[in-house]
């Protein structure tokens, strides 16, 4: 277990483990002495982030039960973690913005007054930590260096949170270094609770850069760094330092010639992100010399560039929390690769020789398995080995097709924004928004099926504007204004698209083949990007011709792809009544750039 690989450099010899750093910063110093006393922790564990730290932690959580070490030969230093059946996605109905007045809150997100929340929380927290560590992690979102790097500290009574934080952020020391004496920082207290859902809450309160999650230990409620930080509080912050925090991943594309585009891409939880920022082209684009590079899977944070006027991003994470299911060496094996080894697994299925398996990872399902609720399982049983929503969490530097600049504190710059959803129906695989204000208008009425990834029921169109509904951490209205207001700072903006790669026929197969083919749809937008292509006007966007898309070499038709752009008017008319659904809910509050985009498109029809 002893890999005193990079990391940072603080090691067993300069510093024993678990113990305060010295000149610790006062303003952290204070606020921990308060969590402390509130919360009770019999000990508390300072982490630095060294590799012999991780080690030492995962064999504790080895010897707790909270991780099964798998196979080393065929996983080295992986780990699978089974969490609470209860507790096994996004808990949106729990998850609160707290401020003084709904109104900042906004009527898409669920509110509680400030003050009232933190009295309703302090009972919860209250010596809740009794017999139990309290982890303190520090870490960085961003870069270290970037102009947007921000530093979070996470007080945490789980392992498996403080280890996986370690993965998917820049923790330990050089958070402290970063931070100096500054005061600057997220407050991100969290604890497991009893894992009830009866006592659950996800409160951020963004005018106090706090957030105090209690009662679940799954990802998006518990490692606060990423969907609570990076996402609901940086919106917050980015709308008042004219900066975006975004649900988006960012790839690389770099063209035989060597032309590199980068785009970003908003799709809803579950809905292809991971997927797409690192595919693999087909063997005819590989051939060509084309490649695909990942610069970030979930979340941007963007900025205009004051000396070009042009959009940078950077990821602000540095590992992935991907879903496992449908992931296999066809569909994916970049991830494959990243998974391979120093990842660690939540909810898969065990196989008895230490291996780990999810529905369609293999075409032929194991003999038996012990599923992810650590019963003994075979296929005959009816019901699913791994979870819907199982995961993997691995460092990003585990990625093969890690982009150059994934870790530069200038970031990229962006030449293409993105939006889609998991659609069955109605909506075409690809088309492109007149301009800034029509795509976000595309990106604000973006609808899509739910998934697993947050609880309640799989399979409903709901709006998802900028697949940011559940992320928005203030008034929906002053986020989409802030979309718009981002192009005057612009000299010359993004494109924006639109894609559906879930489009499938009256027998429910998908139209598309997705994945890897998505190269396709990319080159186009590429394209598109660099002011190259034709396209037809549609009343919906730009289209490809399908004389110009390139088919050659899948199952596809110039038939098939006519099918999967058609839109039919009253396929428009229905999608238009159904957007209403959002509308209605934001009521006189609708930024007037939406509705006039509204009013131009019932015009075109
Ligand atoms: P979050 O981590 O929840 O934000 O999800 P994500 O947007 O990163 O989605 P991800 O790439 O993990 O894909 C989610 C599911 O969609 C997986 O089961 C994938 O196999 C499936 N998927 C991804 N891309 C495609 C595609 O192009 N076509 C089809 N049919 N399925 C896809
Ligand atoms: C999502 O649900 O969009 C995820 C997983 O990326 S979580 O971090 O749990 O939010
Ligand atoms: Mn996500």
């Amino acid at each position: 277990m002893t890999q005193l690989a990079d990391r940072n450099s603080a090691t067993a010899t300069d510093h024993v483990l678990g113990t305060e750093p010295k000149n610790l910063n006062l303003f952290v110093k204070a606020w921990i002495d308060e969590c402390v006393a509130m919360c009770r922790p019999d000990k508390v564990f300072w982490c630095d982030g060294s590799r012999a730290e991780a080690d030492a932690l995962l064999d504790q959580g080895v010897r707790d039960g909270v991780f099964i070490r798998l196979n080393p030969d065929k996983l080295p230093r992986s780990y699978l973690h089974r969490s609470n059946p209860n507790d096994v996605a996004r808990s949106e109905h729990l998850t609160f913005i707290c401020t003084p007045s709904q109104d900042s809150a906004g009527p898409t997100n669920n509110w509680m007054e400030t003050k009232q929340a933190f009295a309703k929380l302090r009972e919860l927290f209250n010596r809740c930590m009794q017999g139990r560590t309290m982890y303190v992690v520090p870490f960085v979102m961003g870069p270290i260096g970037s102009p947007l790097a921000r530093v979070g500290v996470e007080l945490t009574d789980s392992l498996y949170v403080a280890v996986s934080m370690g993965v998917m952020t820049r923790m330990g020391k050089i958070a402290w270094e970063q931070l100096g004496d500054d005061d600057e920082f997220t407050r991100c207290l969290h604890s497991l609770g009893d894992v009830n859902p009866d006592r659950r809450y996800i409160c951020h309160f963004p005018r106090e850069n706090t957030i105090w999650s209690f009662g679940s230990g799954y990802g998006g409620n518990a490692l606060l760094g990423k969907k609570c930080m990076a996402l609901r509080i940086a919106s917050y912050l980015g709308r008042q330092k004219e900066w975006m925090a975004e649900h988006m991943l960012i790839l690389g594309a770099q063209a035989p010639d060597g032309e590199k585009t980068y785009v970003t891409g908003a799709f809803p939880s579950s809905c292809g992100k991971t997927n797409f920022a690192m595919l693999i082209p087909p063997e005819k684009y590989k051939k060509e010399g084309w490649k695909i590079t990942t610069v970030g899977d979930d979340i941007a944070w963007m900025w205009v560039d004051p000396s070009t006027g042009r959009l940078r991003a950077i990821n602000p994470e540095a590992g992935y929390f991907g879903v496992v299911p449908g992931t296999n060496e066809k569909s994916n094996p970049n991830a494959m690769a990243i998974m391979s080894h120093d990842t660690i697994y939540t909810n898969v299925a065990l196989l008895p020789d230490g291996d780990v398996w999810w529905e369609g990872k293999t075409k032929e399902p194991p003999a038996e398995a012990i599923d992810w609720q650590g019963q003994k399982w075979t296929p005959g049983f009816g019901r699913k080995a791994a979870h819907p929503n199982s995961r993997f969490t691995a460092p990003m530097k585990n990625n093969p097709v890690l982009d150059e600049n994934a870790d530069d504190p200038a970031g990229v710059p962006v030449h293409g924004i993105i939006f889609g959803g998991r659609r069955s129906k109605v909506i075409p695989l690809v088309y492109q928004a007149f301009n800034w204000v029509h795509g976000v208008y595309l990106g604000a009425t973006v609808g899509s099926e739910t998934t697993a990834a947050a609880t309640g029921q799989v399979g409903i169109v709901r709006r998802d504007p900028m697949a940011m509904l559940p992320f928005i951490g203030y008034n929906i209205r002053d986020y989409l204004v802030h979309w718009f207001r981002m192009r005057k700072k612009m000299t010359d903006c993004p494109r924006l698209f639109h894609v559906n790669w879930f489009r499938q026929d009256e027998i429910g197969k998908y139209l598309w083949p997705g994945y890897g083919e998505n190269m396709r749809v990319l080159k186009w937008i590429i394209d598109r990007c660099h002011g190259r292509a034709y396209s037809v006007e549609h009343p919906i966007g730009w289209m490809p011709r399908v004389d110009q898309f390139d088919l050659e070499g899948i199952d596809v038709s110039a038939d098939d792809f006519e099918k999967m752009q058609t839109v039919t008017i009253d396929d428009l008319k229905s999608e238009l009544l159904s957007q209403e659904e959002l509308f209605l809910k934001m009521a006189g509050d609708l930024p007037k750039e939406i509705l006039f985009q509204r009013e131009l498109l019932i015009a075109r029809l």
